[in-house]
């Protein structure tokens, strides 16, 4: 209490007749009976967080609740769409940092809610929709053996899609977004998706073609070094997970040679969309050449944040100037409503290169956001009924 308040104070200011200075404050400067409800609803909702401070508690994916996924016990809660951590960054050819991009994109999502996420232009809440949406954390990946990472990865997959769904009458199988890790993750996912739906169409967003001959990236020096982040779609058009009628969107970076690289791309079943396509087609040309070079086929969808532009995504391993904004990534990805999305992630987050404003992670989560809506909107049935 202010001293002018005490009696002696009041006596003191009565004299000088400043009575009018002394006033009843409260301190702390916070009503008492508001932070004791809040305190109370925390308490009794019994839920980790308290969705009104987003910023606080532990961080999962839009602040959705956590499932141990990967437990050993068949009866956990049930979900259909599952957000899964792929920490691993030891197939990066350039900047290493994406071991952390799964906590990154948590970081960046930490503003979303379920309660809070009414689409400012479709008016829609995907978090509120038929399906349950949880975040089973990270897939615990060794550092040090990227055959045995994969391998974990791929376990972690088998595990998390294995279970059944929620709403059955929907599909049977829950689909998975991933958080990576480098690029070499989605190789694993794609081992994953072929068990449910069969090869997929990939829609892959990066600056780089991805398709590498290993002899020609990794220099052909082991059968472990060829596999990496630049290499893992021509491995994946060898496994026959990937169908010929995948595209490649935002390419920009150059090739190792003058003809070799983009006849390869072409075998390995890609078509390209160059960075600066937009300037001519726009973003609806886009979205349009995209839509028509997938159809009606299972599609993946891979994001490699470096699609971006270095100026709304520097946080990432092997940034190339020259890409798409971030407006214009989401209104593509939003654009792609209707496909049928089995299977998605973004990748290659380096959170240690972000700027102090965060950009990358911001904008990786509303990435990750983008593809659970997709996810939401197009409900896709398995090639066989795991129940
Ligand atoms: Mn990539």
């Amino acid at each position: 209490m202010h001293v002018a308040c005490t009696p002696f104070g009041v006596a003191l200011l009565f004299s000088f007749g400043l009575l009018s200075a002394c006033r009843e404050v409260a301190f702390p400067p916070v009503a008492g009976f508001q932070v004791h409800t809040q305190l109370q609803e925390i308490l009794t909702s019994g839920t980790q967080n308290d969705e009104s401070v987003k910023y606080a508690g532990l961080q999962t994916f839009a602040n959705l609740p956590w499932v141990h996924c990967l437990s050993a016990d068949r009866d956990i809660e049930r979900y259909d769409i599952a957000f899964l951590g792929a920490p691993f960054d030891t197939g990066t050819t350039a900047r290493p940092g994406a071991r952390f991009g799964p906590a990154g994109v948590r970081w960046g999502s930490r503003r979303l809610a379920p309660s809070f996420a009414y689409s400012a232009y479709t008016h829609k809440n995907s978090f509120l929709g038929w399906s349950r949406i949880i975040d089973c954390g990270d897939a615990p990946l060794t550092f040090l053996d990227n055959t045995v990472a994969l391998k974990q990865l791929g376990e972690a997959h088998k595990i998390v899609s294995g279970r059944t769904a929620n709403a059955t009458d929907k599909s049977s199988v829950p689909r998975i977004i991933v958080f990576g890790g480098d690029h070499t993750t989605t190789l694993a996912a794609l081992r994953s998706t072929v068990d449910h739906w069969g090869p997929v169409s990939v829609i892959h967003f990066d600056s780089h073609l991805d398709t590498w001959d290993p002899e020609v990236l990794g220099g052909g020096i082991s059968h472990y070094a060829g596999v990496n982040h630049g290499t893992f779609l021509h491995i994946a058009h060898e496994e026959g997970l990937v169908l010929n009628s995948s595209i490649h969107a935002g390419i920009r970076a150059p090739a190792t040679n003058k003809k070799y690289d983009w006849r390869n791309d072409r075998r390995c079943g890609f078509q390209i969309v160059t960075a600066r396509d937009i300037d001519k087609i726009g973003v609806q040309g886009i979205i349009d050449k995209l839509k028509d070079r997938v159809g009606g086929t299972p599609v993946y969808i891979s994001v490699d944040i470096d699609v971006l532009d270095p100026a709304y995504a520097p946080a990432t391993g092997t940034a190339e100037v020259g890409g798409w904004t971030t407006r214009e990534l989401l209104s593509i990805l939003d654009g792609l409503e209707g496909i049928k999305i089995v299977g998605g992630d973004v990748v290659e987050v380096a959170p240690i290169y972000d700027n102090p404003g965060e950009v990358t992670v911001l904008a990786a989560a509303e990435v990750a956001h983008s593809l659970m809506t997709l996810m939401v909107e197009t409900p896709v049935t398995p090639l066989r009924d795991v129940r």
